[in-house]
């Protein structure tokens, strides 16, 4: 059983740190469609898209999200590989019910990093079990922009105010927040505050990290294209929390869920594994 892979050392660590790499998570044939997908999508572009250099080949970051529902390859990897089982099991929550999907393309040589940032100010939730999965489908070193964690950030009980991913700063106008510590300029400094730890990756290797845990990635300096699926899962304590500012692709006219509230829609945030003890 996938879940099974996910041991109590590894939810141990996972619970202190608020991330966690899983090698060899997927099989080697998601790689091979998410790796025709991530083709297909920067030929021709879905709507939901941030790109810093349209149609390059070079010094770009693609990404697009969204597309489970209308997309085969997306929709499988949701349904039938073993994240969701995984991602449950990491935070102890007894479901997985699916909230979104991100394919990130960083082509090579691209000097653009992905900022620092939580994922949950985002995102129109709360919760301490909602969790992503970054699958990757290319190797990739940090210094080639595999993704890089502050350890131990999802318990500061913090809610920094969202950027854009493209660089041109606040994600909208209307979000209210406190703004992300400057991590980059401290990280070289003998005294830096902050436990900032890297993954190498292979393809298939999956790196879990909670929805509160601040990550980033520096710029891909390598001479390779670096892909990978991101999906997003909300656990049994997530409750639906539209706010000002959060991401404008699923709102409240597109759910039936209530504020404050576990958002049991299944046509939304279908319900994907549940534990069967
Ligand atoms: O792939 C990246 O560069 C960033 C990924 C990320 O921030 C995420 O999956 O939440």
């Amino acid at each position: 059983m996938a879940a099974g892979v996910i041991t109590p050392e590894i939810q141990a660590a996972f619970a202190a740190d608020g991330v966690v790499k899983v090698p060899g998570a997927v099989g080697v044939e998601w790689i091979d469609r998410i790796l025709a997908d991530a083709q297909r999508e920067l030929e021709a572009p879905g709507p939901w898209v941030t790109d810093t250099n349209p149609g390059g080949s070079q010094d770009r970051l693609f990404t697009t999200r969204y597309r489970w529902q209308h997309e085969p390859v997306v929709r499988d990897f949701v349904f039938r590989s073993p994240i969701a089982a995984m991602a449950a099991a990491l935070t102890g929550s007894s479901t997985a019910r699916f909230y979104f999907d991100h394919l990130l393309v960083k082509e090579p040589y691209t000097s653009a990093p992905t900022p620092w940032h939580q994922d949950i100010p985002y995102w129109p939730f709360m919760g301490k079990q909602i969790v992503s999965a970054w699958v990757a489908a290319t190797a990739s070193a940090v210094a080639e922009s595999s993704l890089e964690f502050v350890r131990g950030s999802h318990l500061w009980d913090a809610y920094y105010a969202p950027e854009s991913f493209d660089g041109q700063g606040g994600w909208t106008d209307d979000f209210r927040g406190e703004p992300m510590p400057d991590i980059e300029s401290a990280r070289d400094r003998a005294d830096c505050p902050y436990d900032i730890v890297g993954f190498d990756v292979e393809p298939g290797d999956a790196i879990f990290f909670s929805a509160w845990t601040i990550h980033g990635a520096p710029p891909n300096r390598g001479a390779g294209r670096r892909v990978a699926l991101s999906t997003r899962w909300l656990g049994d304590d997530a409750t639906w929390f539209p706010h000002p500012g959060c991401d404008p692709t699923v709102t409240s006219a597109d759910t039936t869920a209530v504020p404050g509230e576990y958002p049991a829609d299944d046509d939304r945030f279908p319900l994907v594994h549940t534990r069967h003890d």
